[in-house]
């Protein structure tokens, strides 16, 4: 009898239940027996529908993982990124209709994949930070280019505070607020230095004209009276670049001829800022120069010739990085860190890639104010750096 109770049990398939009735009506052939059996068929029944319900394939942490590699977050967040041809528009300074915060999450979105996505997944799958748990977060954030001493640091704080955490939703929380805890928050300009002179960096196409456009056009649009140097003489179009967005802008640029020595342009461009009454004067460099020119010792003619003109200045050494590029934007900024004294960051290209994770690596290594960051090509997408709204967007 209950030989006949188990193989009903284990049966997978309805053939097999069949046949273990058969089996016992022949043996048993009794009118208490025929209802056993029904009862069981029900149950039979009721166990083999729910199974085909819910049966999925189990995957473990490394096939998540696996799965949230960059090509396939590429492949899986394309979508909702892509954007509609109404929102690409020819003239980058014209505001898009959406909000600021809708923008930065929009921008943000294969970050959030990547960083949350995944972390949400592991959490979910497993509920508490055991061992496993923390190994797949340490692999998540290693992945999105948070960087090794960033993660390292973040794991070590989970796991101290590991008996405190009742729920996913406590290791998720507390995993938001240390990470908070790494970003630096953007200086303000200080109105009673006038003209404040930006001085922006950076290697070649990182976006620093774009950001200087979109930089000038702000602080017009702020009522500051803002003046252009285009001190990037290696490339006539960056000139052009910057007339346009002069003109749309109403900004003042000083430009010289093309080749011209950039440290005179930058030397014209303040003294001009300052003869005009101008707020803010903004010099762009170049990001690459003729092999022989070592772009280091370039940038530092630049800055002595600015503050030659006016002394305390440049009150700001903006570097602009590009966070596609990853840890490599780590190492740049550590590169012209120790060349020229950076004072402040600008992280551009937020919007074209998931290894958004460098900004919390780049605020925790560098300690530096990071105080934009650039999220799309329209000209709200570049934005002041808001470390609430940035780990929101990402969590
Ligand atoms: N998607 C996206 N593209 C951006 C962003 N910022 C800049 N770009 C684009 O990056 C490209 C290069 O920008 P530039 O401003 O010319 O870069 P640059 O650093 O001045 O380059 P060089 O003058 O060659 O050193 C342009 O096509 C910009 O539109 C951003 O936040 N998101
Ligand atoms: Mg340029």
């Amino acid at each position: 009898m209950t030989d006949f109770f188990k193989e009903i049990l284990d049966a997978v398939r309805l053939e097999d239940a069949m046949n273990a009735v058969s089996m016992f009506i022949l043996e048993y052939p009794y009118p208490i027996a025929g209802v056993l059996v029904f009862l069981l068929l029900m149950l039979f029944f009721i166990r083999f529908i729910r199974n085909r319900k819910t049966r999925q394939p189990v995957r473990d942490i490394d096939s998540v993982t696996r799965e949230a590699d960059a090509p396939e977050i590429e492949k899986t967040t394309a979508a909702p990124t892509q954007k509609d041809p109404a929102d690409i528009s020819p003239d980058p300074g014209v505001p898009s209709p959406m909000g600021l915060m809708g923008r930065l999450k929009n921008g943000l979105l294969k970050t959030r994949a990547s960083i949350a996505g995944r972390i949400d997944g592991v959490l979910s799958e497993r509920g508490i930070a055991d061992a496993e748990t923390l190994e797949a977060i340490e692999e998540t954030l290693i992945t999105s280019d948070v960087g090794v001493n960033t993660t390292m640091a973040l794991i070590e704080k989970i796991e101290e505070n590991a008996a405190s955490f009742k729920n996913a939703g406590d290791v998720r929380q507390f995993l938001k607020t240390q990470m908070l805890g790494f970003l630096t928050r953007p200086r303000q300009i200080d109105p009673s230095i006038k003209p404040y002179v930006i001085m922006v960096v950076g290697v070649n196409g990182v976006g620093k004209t774009t950001t200087i456009g979109k930089l000038a056009s702000r602080y017009q649009s702020e009522g500051k009276k803002v003046l252009i140097g285009a001190a990037d003489t290696f490339r006539a179009a960056a000139v052009e670049q910057l007339e346009i967005w002069a003109q749309r802008s109403g900004a003042d640029i000083v430009r010289h001829r093309d080749n011209a020595d950039p440290a005179a342009v930058a030397y014209d461009a303040v003294g001009a800022g300052l003869s005009r009454g101008s707020d803010i004067v903004i010099i762009d460099t170049a990001g690459r120069l003729q092999t022989k020119v070592n772009l280091m010792e370039q940038l530092k003619k630049i800055k002595r010739s600015i503050g030659k003109q006016l002394p305390d200045a440049p009150h700001e050494i903006l570097l602009v990085l590009d966070a596609t590029t990853g840890q490599n934007a780590l190492s740049q900024a550590k590169t012209f860190h120790e060349g020229i004294g950076v004072t402040s960051l600008a992280m551009t290209k937020l919007d074209g890639t998931a290894k958004g994770g460098i900004v919390i690596s780049i605020c925790s290594e560098m300690n530096l104010p990071l105080q934009y960051i650039g999220v799309g090509e329209g000209i709200d997408d570049l934005q002041p750096f808001d470390p609430e709204a940035f780990i929101d967007a990402i969590f």
